[in-house]
């Protein structure tokens, strides 16, 4: 027993000794697998920094996003209410505006202001003025006349013929007088028996179209073409002035408008082959009207005839079934100019009407009545403005009824 006692306290000894050996080794180890531990702990805990970080800055970019896409969502149902303001404020302008569109007579009266302010309001005060008819009344009327630019040769003829009416009826009262001379005005202009319409039939029919620089041939052409259509003809054009580059690029911007077909050459081209041309795709393509623009240079009489004459030749030629018009275009502006121009073209063609532009921005209307009565040129169309819809046949009752109305 005792024995045992000594050997387990030996044994006891021993493994204290055995401890106390190993104990440094063991808390050496132990000391490196805390380290290792905290290693691996501060890796992991910079893992997790990091990961958080990219979180971070994941959720900071969708709310970005998310706020981009709501100031969008905001900006699109803006624009949204935006076309819908527009919209309903264009259908309320168009609500408000007048319904309907301008007859024809009070377009023509529209355009015919000045004249009718210039001529007939003269007129009324000078009829007014006077408590009975005398000659001082009639030289006053023939003023106002002759002011009007209705022509000196037209003016003494309408005096004239309104003082026999004033003597035949009896006429006292200076009110009448109106009447009378607007029954004359519309007498007189009948009288050279052509017709002021524009003869296009039978078919096919060819238009050729004269005047000096800026009196508004190209303008009157598109505005033409236009009607034309809208009658159901077909129509070609020919870009016959080949002076500029602009007047064909504005006659072809015209075709456009009007929506009918059209046929050039370069700038400086030949214009009566631009017409040969021109009549060669009228046949070809079945055309009910071909209507050719020409240059307007009068510097020189001669070339203006050499060059029209070469155009005609090769219309006779070519196009010898086509009906023909051609259309001297006036400016109403230029009042006794224009007549003189009138003057002049009628020596170097065959001139078979006039259209006369610009009558929306002249008093010079008169000027219709002496082209009328004074040189047998029948007016056909009036231009009273710049626009496509802005030309018209003419009719003597509704522009004489126009000017004083
Ligand atoms: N107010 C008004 N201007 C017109 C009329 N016809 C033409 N014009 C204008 O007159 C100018 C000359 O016209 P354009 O057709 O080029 O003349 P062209 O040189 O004879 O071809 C342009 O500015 C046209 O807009 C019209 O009836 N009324
Ligand atoms: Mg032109």
């Amino acid at each position: 027993m005792f024995k045992w006692l000594n050997w387990k306290k030996k044994d006891k000894k021993n493994e204290e000794e055995v401890i106390e050996k190993d104990l440094p080794i063991v808390e050496e180890e132990l000391k490196e697998e805390i380290d290792e531990d905290i290693m691996e702990e501060e890796l992991e805990g910079e893992i997790l920094e990091e990961e958080l970080e990219e979180e971070i800055v994941e959720e900071e970019y969708e709310y970005e996003e998310s706020i981009i896409e709501k100031e969008n969502d905001e900006a699109y149902d803006f624009i949204e209410e935006l076309e819908e303001v527009k919209e309903t404020d264009i259908e309320e302008i168009i609500e408000e505006a007048p319904p309907k569109k301008k007859g024809f007579f009070e377009k023509l009266k529209d355009g015919l202001t000045k004249t009718r302010k210039d001529m007939t309001d003269k007129i009324d005060s000078i009829l007014k003025s006077y408590a009975k008819i005398d000659d001082e009344l009639f030289d006053e009327l023939e003023e106002v006349l002759v002011t009007a630019d209705v022509g000196v040769n037209t003016t003494m003829k309408l005096i004239d013929r309104l003082k026999d009416r004033v003597r035949e009826e009896k006429t006292t009262n200076p009110d009448e007088i109106k009447d009378l001379l607007k029954e004359e005005i519309k007498e007189i202009m009948k009288e050279p028996g052509v017709g002021n319409e524009i003869v296009l039939d039978p078919s096919p029919a060819v238009i050729l179209v004269v005047g000096v620089n800026g009196v508004g041939k190209t303008t009157t052409i598109g505005k033409l073409s236009h009607n034309l259509k809208k009658q159901g003809k077909k129509v070609l054009i020919a870009a016959g002035d080949t002076f500029r580059a602009a007047a064909i690029e504005q006659l072809e911007e015209w075709s456009n408008r009007a929506g009918v077909d059209f046929i050039a050459h370069s700038e400086g081209a030949d214009p009566a082959a631009v017409i040969y041309d021109g009549i060669q795709a009228a046949k070809a393509r079945k055309c009910d009207v071909l209507i050719c623009d020409t240059a307007g240079r009068l510097h020189n009489k001669s070339n203006l005839m050499n060059e029209l004459n070469k155009i005609f030749r090769v219309v006779e030629r070519e196009y010898g079934e086509a009906t023909k018009e051609i259309l001297l275009v006036l400016d109403a502006t230029t009042g006794q100019n224009g007549i003189n121009q009138a003057k002049v073209f009628k020596e170097v063609a065959k001139i078979t009407g006039v259209a006369l532009t610009k009558l929306d921005g002249t008093a010079k209307g008169g000027v219709v009545i002496a082209l009328q009565s004074e040189l047998g040129l029948p007016v056909k169309l009036i231009g009273v403005g710049e626009g496509i819809e802005d030309l018209q046949e003419f009719k003597v009752d509704d522009f004489v009824d126009a000017i004083f109305s």
